[in-house]
């Protein structure tokens, strides 16, 4: 015979355990959709090139100093060649965003008004269900659309007390402090002040390490008495090249004192005054580099205390790369390596190994489409990249691509770069300044040119094969992989007459 208060235990156990039958597949499943929804945090650095952080092994690893960008990479994926289409600040974003290329997206060269109704990955995670915002340096002329909120830099934006275009607020708001730790605040707060109960896709867009590279204590004086390393064509005199090196205003005894208000020095040479500003140059950028990368320290920080580190995906990657002295430059918008490759570090506990690297050629028109299917999300048709998430598995598909596509519109307009477009494979690169302006620009066309490069054996671009007779048959098969990329981007020259022209003379030849 049971006893009354024994079986009232019973029962209550079995209460507990039929309470339990029906709440935990309840709490299971919410668990399963939040795991499968993660949040994702997108840092976007402005012209922050891997040579710039330690972990790409670059010319300034000992010096450049970015622990935190370093430590993100022991966690998650380092991806070494990533390449940006488009070399330039405003036509990178519009890419980053809507997963297309310039002559879709409709953003070719700096300063054009992004169309934002078309479809980006903000829009595609909002409708999807995420909480989205961006904070930051945007450039794209039109205010965001599609995000939950934003405060968003105007133009370049300044880097001490910056000013914001804030939604909802028809003047600019003045914020005290430095860029850098304003943008992370705000990533923080948003963050913080967020419905937990939703994903959020948030893209914290630094203007740390654009010009003037400007920096603050402790890390603006944080290289005065280290020797800097200084690449071995910083004297480039461009004679194997064609005249586009020449022509450009890239070169660092060329930077205007507004831009870089440092010491001159009287009566020198090109080459004295270039290695002058090369010293105060590199040390400068370095040193902007460190606040930024302070900042990512301090997300990361963010992250772990509120206790969103193991299901928030991390992307570190900036707009493009940048020239840190090589050939002679600074800045970016070439088609060579300096400028055109990007960094990209992934970091999602559970999905990527920590400390793997990946070599596969990856673009900026893959970002989104990488997001939107990370978020477990349809990547829709129009996006013209394809998902990194199986080479974020460790998994490289067999079809995977094996040529990028480039082509810089933004013919002589700021530095006098000629326009160009051309192939970059994994060991070559075949360029063709066609040097139209193509609608662009205003500026005048000047003569075609050819460069090609063999990246094993030349990775700092100085030997120009293109006129070698010995390698007709590998640029008709680079030329034939480029027209491929050309016709699957839907980016042909039958577009504009005065190429095609210029094409019967000078393509085949
Ligand atoms: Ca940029």
């Amino acid at each position: 015979m049971i006893d009354q208060p024994t079986l009232n235990r019973i029962t209550k156990r079995n209460r507990r355990t039929l309470l339990l039958a029906f709440t935990l597949p309840i709490v299971l499943f919410n668990l399963e959709a939040a795991q499968s929804r993660p949040n994702i945090l997108f840092i976007l650095a402005d012209d922050h090139t891997t040579q710039a952080i330690s972990c790409y092994d670059g010319l300034f690893a000992d010096q450049a100093n970015t622990v935190n960008i370093d430590r993100l990479a022991s966690q998650g994926m380092r991806f070494a060649n990533v390449f940006c289409t488009n070399s330039i600040c405003s036509p990178s974003r519009a890419t980053i965003l809507t997963g297309t290329y310039s002559h879709k997206n409709g953003v070719y060269i700096l300063h054009q008004e992004f169309d934002g109704t078309q479809t980006t990955s903000n829009q595609v995670l909002r409708d999807a269900g995420y909480q989205t915002a961006v904070f930051g340096k945007w450039h794209l002329k039109s205010e965001p659309y599609g995000f939950d909120d934003y405060k968003v830099l105007q133009k370049q934006g300044r880097y001490q007390n910056p000013e914001f275009v804030v939604k909802g607020k028809d003047e600019l708001v003045t914020y005290e402090g430095w860029s850098t730790d304003v943008i992370t605040e705000m990533t923080t707060d948003y963050i913080r002040e967020r419905d937990p109960n939703k994903p959020f896709f948030v893209m914290c867009q630094y203007k740390s390490t654009h010009d003037p590279w400007d920096s603050r204590a402790p890390f603006d004086t944080a290289l005065e008495n280290v020797e800097m390393p200084v690449p071995e064509n910083l004297y480039d005199d461009y004679q194997s090249r064609g005249l586009a090196s020449q022509r450009t205003t890239l070169k660092l005894e060329m930077i205007n004192q507004e831009t870089f208000p440092h010491t001159r020095l009287q009566n020198a040479t090109d080459h004295e005054q270039r290695r002058h500003v090369y010293e105060q140059y590199i040390r400068a950028f370095l040193e902007c580099g460190m606040v930024l990368d302070e900042n990512v320290g301090k997300l990361m920080k963010f992250l772990e205390e509120e206790n969103l580190v193991e299901n928030t995906i991390v992307v570190y990657t900036a707009d493009q790369g940048h020239f840190l002295g090589e050939h002679g430059f600074f800045s970016k918008r070439f088609m060579y390596e300096e400028a055109m490759r990007m960094p990209l570090i992934v970091r999602y506990p559970g999905v990527v190994q920590a400390g793997s690297v990946n070599d596969d050629l990856v673009a900026n028109i893959d970002f989104a489409p990488t997001l939107i299917e990370l978020a477990g999300e349809h990547v829709p048709s129009r996006m013209q990249g394809t998902s990194i998430q199986p080479l974020l598995q460790g998994r490289r598909p067999e079809n995977w691509r094996t040529g990028i596509y480039y082509h810089y519109w933004q013919h002589l307009l700021h530095r006098d770069v000629t326009a160009h477009y051309g192939i970059r494979t994994h060991t070559h690169k075949l360029i063709y300044f066609h040097g139209l302006p193509l609608g662009m620009t205003e500026y005048p066309p000047v003569d075609p040119d050819w460069e090609l490069f063999d990246l094993q054996h030349d990775p700092a671009e100085m030997e120009n094969l293109y006129h070698d007779p010995d390698k007709s048959a590998l640029i008709k098969d680079l030329k034939i992989q480029l027209i491929e990329l050309k016709r699957q981007y839907e980016c042909l020259d039958s577009a504009y007459p005065e190429l095609v022209e210029r094409n019967k003379i000078h393509f085949w030849k």
